[in-house]
């Protein structure tokens, strides 16, 4: 169901209701995914309102031609900003640009906010590749042959290794205050345990992890995100 938003009568199409004041954003994503995980929990720690889109993926809803016009690569997540007429996929620069727009998160110089951008390029590697694989094949959402799938237990311990060895002594990953280096990397290390993968050997990132819980507003993996669509 595609949510159309009427700004000046306050109505949306795609849930029949009227709603005032409308949300600025709408997320367009399905509950299950890390990404969109990871930008509802930004939304959720700035405090901020979005509707919420669900994106059949099992129908194909993402590679139709609607929903490519949102986001070219047909993947999900979608930010949809109405006042500024944007649609930005990609988490991590969704978490950017939300940093910027609700003034949260982003570091305190722009010497923080390059280091929280050097954070999420290197979560999108080894550390997404092996904890979401690891997670997918464990849930029965697809299948990887066993040297595969050692293959991604592997990026997956070696990054949470790496992880766990570059928080010691730290309370955050960049400078003296949570950023939306956190929160990504938080976004992905939190399917660990769908993963099954055991984090006692890593308490540095354990200690870490229960500072983001304990972020006011946060909301974990099961609760974040609405099954279906709703408004605000
Ligand atoms: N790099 C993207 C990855 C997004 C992604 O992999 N989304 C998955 C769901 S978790 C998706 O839409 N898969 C459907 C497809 O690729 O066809 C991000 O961080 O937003």
């Amino acid at each position: 169901m595609a949510i159309s938003k009427d700004r000046k009568t306050g109505h949306i199409a795609g849930l029949n209701q009227r709603v005032f004041p409308m949300a600025r954003y709408t997320l367009h994503g399905m509950f299950a995914s890390g990404p969109t995980y990871k930008v509802g929990l930004m939304l959720r720690l700035t405090k901020t309102p979005f509707d919420y889109e669900h994106v059949d993926l099992r129908s194909g809803a993402h590679k139709a031609d609607a929903f490519l016009a949102k986001n070219r690569y047909g993947q999900v997540p979608v930010l949809e900003d109405d006042e500024k007429d944007m649609c930005l996929c990609q988490s991590s620069v969704i978490l950017d640009y939300l940093a910027d727009e609700t003034g949260q998160f982003g570091g305190k110089d722009r010497a923080e906010r390059l280091r929280a951008r050097e954070w999420q390029l290197w979560g999108a590697g080894q550390l997404t590749t092996g904890i979401y694989r690891t997670r997918a094949l464990k849930l029965g959402f697809f299948n990887f042959n066993e040297q595969v799938a050692e293959a991604n237990l592997n990026a997956a311990t070696g990054a949470l290794r790496e992880l766990n060895g570059l928080l010691e002594g730290r309370d955050w990953l960049v400078g003296a205050a949570p950023t939306i280096a956190d929160i990504d990397i938080y976004g992905i290390a939190a399917y660990s345990g769908e993963a099954v993968i055991d984090l006692a050997a890593y308490p540095h990132l354990r200690r870490w992890m229960g500072r983001v819980e304990a972020l006011p507003g946060y909301k974990g993996i099961a609760d974040c995100l609405p099954k279906e669509t709703v408004a605000a």
